[in-house]
Order: structure tokens, then C-alpha cells, then sequence
């Protein structure tokens, strides 16, 4: 998608490092006293609500680190597990970044969702431009799997083993993994993943696909043959990028995710978002909260629905508004760290 200009060599997004120091309001760091947070309301309806992270922000922003270890029980590493970062050069694993995120999680007792293990974006030059033959393709995939899922055996309870692997019509997108190994390098990363690491429950994952069409026949006919055929592939990842309110259609929704279910596959809220145009406030703020709500209930009614995890979880760091001004305002709470309506959306569709 649009983000990568923003995107420097180890992964970080630029943009946003700039913010850190702007407002001086105290954050609701966790519910108040007597009152159940995120991740204990979760817990009672048994959905995971976790948000993606950041390394740079749980260490350099306090407000940051004790909001997310208070309300959340699930992190996924927003970048920090991507190729570019994780595999920079053919023999070189950077697992420093990635790891903080797991320290952290671990320390706070939240499960890691792993993202991601193959994707056509965020991949090293040296991968892209290096001009492999088939059989060198595949041993390299292996031999990455391998090397990160088996790095965080017993840590991730989630990998988003494949990622956006189909174009919105529906085709599978041409990347250095279909033009150098062909469709079958969907069931070897599967195969792969679960081979370094059993325990872990493996996911495709992909957006705009949640209202049905051309795509979310394409995903459930390929997730479906995969099954067939005995590939161990658990769960769909719903990412759920509403970048348009209008859009957000709560029984397509759960039709969707039903269809899935069929299939004997969990599904998952993987990245949600939704964006607000300026201003950002007053009753779009209403609306957004209706469309948190409106998902978080389809997953509650679904029949296999154990994950709700926002791209962020709050409004200062959020790649809505770094790659697509002027719309932000994608989050649960702002970028103060005070909670949007959005917040107590999530809260009462999980009582
Ligand atoms: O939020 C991520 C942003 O910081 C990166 O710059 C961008 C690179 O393309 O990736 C963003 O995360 C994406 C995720 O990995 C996959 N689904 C879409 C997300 C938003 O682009």
C-alpha cells in the first residue's frame, strides 16, 4: 500500500517520530478503579482484543507502553517482523526490534500475532532484485520460515503466514513469490510454518474482501483448496481497513465470516481502522464508534471469532494519517491518549 516511502531501512516510520513530544494531557493509562479494561472484558467474552505496536514507541513514550500493557492482550509488530527488517541481507536475522515487542508482551502476559511471513511489500532488494531461479526461491522461503517462526516457537499464538497475496479483482498478485515459484508457494509457506512451529495457528490474511465480490470468492475458493489438501492452514484474517464509513456493511460482515467458519476455519479482525475525514470530531466520531461496534459484534456472533486486533490503538501513531492525509482519526483513542467513543463502542459490545 502507500506506506513504504515512509518507511526508513530498519522498518521505522519516519513520520511519526516527530509527534512524540507534542501534549502534555495525562493519559487514561488503564480503566478506572472498579472499572474492567479492554483485555478483561475480552477476556470474559473470549476475544483477544489486541492492537498493532510499536518498538519505537513502547520504548521512547511511557503513555504509549503503560496504555497498551494496561488495556490490550494481544500485540501484533506492526513492521518490526517484515522481511526488510527481520532478514536485511541473505545471512543477516535482526530480531532485535521484533524481540522488544515479544519482551514486552510476554512481561504483560498478551499473546503476539506474527505478520508477516510472505508479502509482496516490505521485501529487501537483495530478495527482490537478486534474480533467483525457482529452486533457489523456494529454499530461501524455507529457509526464512524456518528460521523466524522457529525463532518464536512458543512465543507467537498467531502467524499471518501469507499476506494480501490476491489484487482486488480477485487475481493472485505477480511478486518475486508467484513469478519465481508459481501458486504453490501459498501451501509451502503453510507447510513450512507449521513445521517450525506446530503449536502456533496459521492465517491468511487480506483486506477489502469483508462485504463479498470477485476477492472474497477468489480467497475462499484458494482457502478452501488448501484444506482440501490437507495444508495446515487455521484461520482468514479479516484486516478491515474502513476507509470509507459509507462502506461498512455489518451483515455482509458476518455472512462473510459464517462462509469462512463453514469451511472449519477460525476468522479473525486482524487490522482495524477507520477513517475519519477533517474534522475528525463530534458525530464522526459517533459513527466510527458504531462501526467499531457493529464489527466486534459480528465476531462475538460468529461462530469461530477469538481475535479483535486494531492497527493501533491510538491516534498519535497510526499509518492512516502518515501515508493518506488529510483522513486519520483511525483509532480507538486519540492521539492524547484519551479514549474516543469508539472505546466504549468496544466496551459494550464486549458485555
Ligand atoms: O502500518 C504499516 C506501515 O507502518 C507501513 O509503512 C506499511 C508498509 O506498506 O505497512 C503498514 O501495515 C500494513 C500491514 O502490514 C498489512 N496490511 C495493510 C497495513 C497498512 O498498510
Amino acid at each position: 500500500m502507500r506506506g513504504k516511502r515512509f518507511v526508513t531501512r530498519a522498518g521505522r516510520p519516519v513520520a511519526a517520530v516527530a509527534v512524540l513530544t507534542i501534549g502534555l494531557v495525562s493519559p487514561a493509562l488503564a480503566a478506572p478503579v472498579g472499572q474492567p479494561t479492554l483485555r478483561q472484558l475480552g477476556d470474559g467474552a473470549g476475544i483477544s482484543i489486541g492492537s498493532a505496536v510499536r518498538d519505537y514507541a513502547i520504548q521512547q513514550d511511557s503513555r504509549y507502553a503503560g496504555l497498551l500493557g494496561a488495556q490490550y492482550g494481544m500485540a501484533t509488530p506492526e513492521n518490526e517482523m517484515k522481511w526488510a527488517t527481520v532478514h536485511p541481507w541473505p545471512y543477516v536475522y535482526n530480531y532485535g526490534p521484533a524481540d522488544d515487542i515479544v519482551s514486552f508482551a510476554v512481561a504483560h502476559h498478551m499473546q503476539v500475532r506474527g505478520h508477516t511471513l510472505v508479502w509482496y511489500q516490505q521485501n529487501p532488494t537483495w530478495l527482490t532484485n537478486g534474480a533467483f531461479n525457482r529452486s533457489q526461491l523456494i529454499a530461501i522461503l524455507k529457509s526464512h520460515i524456518l528460521n523466524v517462526v522457529g525463532h518464536y516457537r512458543g512465543k507467537v499464538s498467531q502467524w499471518d503466514v501469507v499476506n494480501e497475496a490476491f489484487d482486488d479483482h480477485g487475481h493472485l498478485r505477480h511478486d518475486v513469490w508467484l513469478d519465481g515459484i508459481g501458486p504453490d508457494y501459498i501451501a509451502m509457506a503453510f507447510r513450512w510454518a507449521h513445521q517450525a512451529d506446530p503449536g502456533a495457528k496459521l492465517y491468511y490474511n487480506d483486506f477489502g474482501f469483508e462485504e463479498g465480490g470477485a476477492k472474497a470468492d477468489a480467497i475462499y475458493s484458494m482457502v478452501a483448496g488448501l484444506r482440501a489438501q490437507g495444508v495446515p492452514i487455521d484461520g482468514v484474517g479479516f484486516q478491515m481497513h474502513i476507509s470509507d464509513p459509507d462502506d461498512f456493511n455489518s451483515a455482509r460482515l458476518a455472512g462473510e465470516m459464517a462462509r469462512f467458519n463453514r469451511l472449519g476455519l477460525a476468522v479473525a479482525v486482524t487490522e482495524m481502522d477507520v477513517w475519519l475525514r477533517p474534522p475528525g470530531a463530534g458525530p464522526m466520531l459517533d459513527e466510527e464508534a458504531g462501526i467499531f461496534r457493529g464489527a466486534l459484534a459480528d465476531c462475538r456472533s460468529a461462530a469461530d471469532c477469538h481475535t479483535f486486533v486494531t492497527w493501533g490503538f491510538t491516534d498519535r501513531y497510526s499509518w492512516v494519517s502518515e501515508t493518506s492525509p488529510p483522513d486519520g482519526w483511525a483509532l480507538p483513542f486519540d492521539s492524547n491518549y484519551a479514549p474516543k467513543p469508539a472505546v466504549g463502542a468496544i466496551e459494550a459490545a464486549l458485555r
